[in-house]
């Protein structure tokens, strides 16, 4: 009985797929990132909130149109406010950056709210951040997770954007 047996063509061992990622305009961001970190919380919180320093270097008004982190289920920009003598955060839902302008995330203004945490976080640990860009330009930036800076810092972990706390209550919230 003849069998045939066709020759399968060879596949080489160790063949590496090598995914070609691209990135529109990578070679020439025009926003910077500056010092990007994230404020370590208890274990327990799942909301996590990260800083940093955007810079404009082109001539246009760009706007911050989506962000995202794979450690966390959601990213916003939120920022926060006294108003009448109460801390409260307000959804940011496009943000714009002048041209040849920055906008400042820190303790007590604009924050990237990290929601939905995956994984334990502890100072130290770095996590990837990707910012989407109204020139439809994708940044990736890593954040360190560090420390209550202190003064001025938050703590997210007990609070809800519906429920605005007193600021005393949000500094007592912050000890560990
Ligand atoms: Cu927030």
């Amino acid at each position: 009985m003849d069998v045939l047996l066709k020759q399968r063509p060879n596949i080489l061992p160790g063949f590496i797929v090598i995914a070609a990622v691209s990135v529109a305009a990578a070679n020439h961001h025009a926003v910077v990132i500056h010092d990007p970190w994230i404020q370590e919380a208890p274990p327990s919180a799942e909301v996590l909130a990260a800083y940093m320093v955007l810079k404009n270097t082109s001539d246009e008004t760009l706007t911050v149109t989506s962000a995202s982190s794979p450690a966390f289920e959601r990213m916003e920009i939120h920022k926060s406010e006294i108003h009448e003598g109460m801390a409260r955060m307000v959804h940011v839902e496009n943000l714009a950056i002048p041209q040849h302008g920055q906008v400042e995330f820190k303790p007590g203004g604009y924050h990237f709210m990290l929601m939905g945490r995956k994984q334990p976080l502890r100072a130290g640990d770095k996590v990837d951040l990707t910012l989407t860009f109204s020139n439809r330009t994708e940044l990736v930036t890593t954040a360190e997770v560090r420390k209550n800076m202190g003064h001025g810092a938050m703590d997210h972990s007990k609070h809800s954007m519906e429920q605005p706390m007193k600021q005393s209550v949000m500094e007592d919230a912050q000890t560990q």
